[in-house]
């Protein structure tokens, strides 16, 4: 008989992989791990039986939720991960040599230490000297970090359960915006349009009211609950054009990324027309 594992998505919807094999499966103080080789997508990582990312679409996610945000920001010498513990958005960030420091600061060791040894191609830059890994609950650090301003900040977290739920609070992006320069960029993933569309919606609005904009862009991670998924950008203070990519960025992450490009910079940005609406704009 075949194994497979599913997402089981607010008992009414599956995702399901068939699983060659286990690679890793563990409970740490925060949640339960597992590392999953599929048939399908290659090495996968799962959180409290959610999955979080796989070999095959991890790039899609990855590349918009970094460059999104790196190929706009005025400066990007310095930048900040809450979560991001397979080491998939570190990869991207750090393929910019302007990068001077990354902060990653993820909550559970295990997930990073799962990852490092069973997502390798995935997480391919633990060892550059420029990422510094704090173990650490992310929305304390916001909240208390007396950090030099960053550049730019993402926020790689998982769904709004356990150890994230704070990651979707108005308070958790005072922190984010406190932590940035006058004219730093903010990214976070940001929920399905269709299958979470109120937290969503409600994502939007509340960081909307925090850094004064809030854009909302979508594309296709298979991996995730209908498909469908966002992620949403906002500068301090609405100071920054997220269409004004920076041509010499732009080109160096086209010549190597398999997402990306100065066209899905525009494109994803395009609001279907229910978010448009419900969002009155
Ligand atoms: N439902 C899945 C949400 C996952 C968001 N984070 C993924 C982590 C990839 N680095």
């Amino acid at each position: 008989m075949p194994l497979w594992y599913d997402e089981v998505h607010e008992d009414k919807l599956r995702f399901g992989l068939r699983c060659e094999r286990t690679l890793f499966m563990g409970e740490s103080a925060f949640q339960k791990i597992a590392v999953i080789e599929t048939t399908a997508f290659g090495r996968a990582l799962l959180l409290d039986e959610m999955w979080m990312t796989s070999e095959a679409d991890e790039y899609i996610y990855h590349e918009l939720i970094a460059h999104t945000a790196l190929a706009v920001a005025p400066s990007i010498q310095r930048v900040l991960i809450i979560g991001g513990g397979d080491g998939g958005t570190a990869r991207e960030v750090l393929s910019h040599p302007e990068v001077a420091r990354v902060d990653l600061v993820e909550i559970d060791a295990m997930v990073v230490a799962a990852s490092r040894e069973h997502l390798p191609t995935i997480g391919s830059a633990w060892d550059d000297p420029r990422l510094h890994v704090t173990i650490g609950d992310g929305i304390a650090y916001v909240r208390e970090a007396a950090a030099p301003p960053y550049d730019v900040v993402i926020v790689d977290g998982s769904d709004p359960v356990g150890p994230a739920v704070g990651l979707f609070d108005a308070s958790f992006y005072a922190g984010c915006k406190r932590l940035l320069g006058p004219r730093g960029v903010f990214i976070t993933q940001s929920e399905s349009p269709i299958v979470n569309k109120n937290v969503h919606l409600a994502m939007i609005r509340t960081i909307a009211a925090t850094f004064g904009e809030a854009h909302p862009l979508y594309a296709t991670v298979p991996l995730y609950p209908s498909g469908s998924w966002s992620w949403t950008w906002a500068s301090n203070g609405g100071s920054v054009d997220r269409f004004a990519v920076v041509a010499e960025r732009a080109a160096r992450i086209e010549a190597r990324s398999k997402y990306w490009t100065r066209e899905m910079q525009r494109a994803t940005f395009a609001l279907p027309n229910h978010i448009k609406m419900a969002l009155g704009r």
